[in-house]
């Protein structure tokens, strides 16, 4: 199975709101595997490297006031399908229009304040993941449940 990784990052409203456990559990109940984690306080040099496509933004300055107020979680997760799959589950950007049964459709009501980034594709994936992880930070091991995750057929493709 060629598994993908995706980034994500549990935002200073998770961290506050005490639901960065609740939202990690939703990843580890799905199936996924956590192969990096860490807390970093985020300054406003990276945070313009990783928000740089929406400099323009009218709500750039309180996007990066905002993820700057406080530390925050971020982790790597990998599995089948990761980027799309861990997207669904983000739900809507606007956490008011999100899905119920989705993160920020369950934790939040805001456009800005919606708990949790995840990359949005496979390419920004891969360089988000490198802005904020150093290879070693980030491990290779096995899950001792993959026939219970995945048919024989998904495990070799
Ligand atoms: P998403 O991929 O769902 O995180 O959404 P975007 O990349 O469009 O936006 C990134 C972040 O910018 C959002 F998570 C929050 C912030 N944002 C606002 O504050 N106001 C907006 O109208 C849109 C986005």
């Amino acid at each position: 199975m060629a598994a993908e990784r995706t980034l994500i990052i549990l935002k200073p409203d998770a961290v506050n709101r005490g639901l960065c456990g609740k939202v990690l559990a939703r990843f580890e109940e799905k199936g996924f595997k956590i192969v990096g984690l860490k807390m970093m306080w985020l300054g406003r040099e990276i945070l313009e490297k990783h928000y740089a496509h929406l400099a323009s933004k009218p709500f750039f300055p309180d996007l990066v006031g905002f993820m700057s107020s406080s530390p925050v979680i971020l982790g790597v997760v990998e599995g089948r399908n990761a980027v799309e799959a861990v997207r669904n589950m983000c739900g809507v950007t606007d956490a008011n229009k999100a899905a119920p049964g989705t993160i920020r459709g369950d934790f939040a009501l805001s456009t800005s304040r919606n708990i949790i980034h995840a990359s949005d594709s496979i390419e920004t994936a891969k360089r988000e993941i490198s802005l904020f992880f150093k290879d070693e930070e980030l491990y290779n091991y096995e899950l001792n449940n993959k026939q219970f995750l995945y048919a024989g057929d998904e495990l070799n493709r």
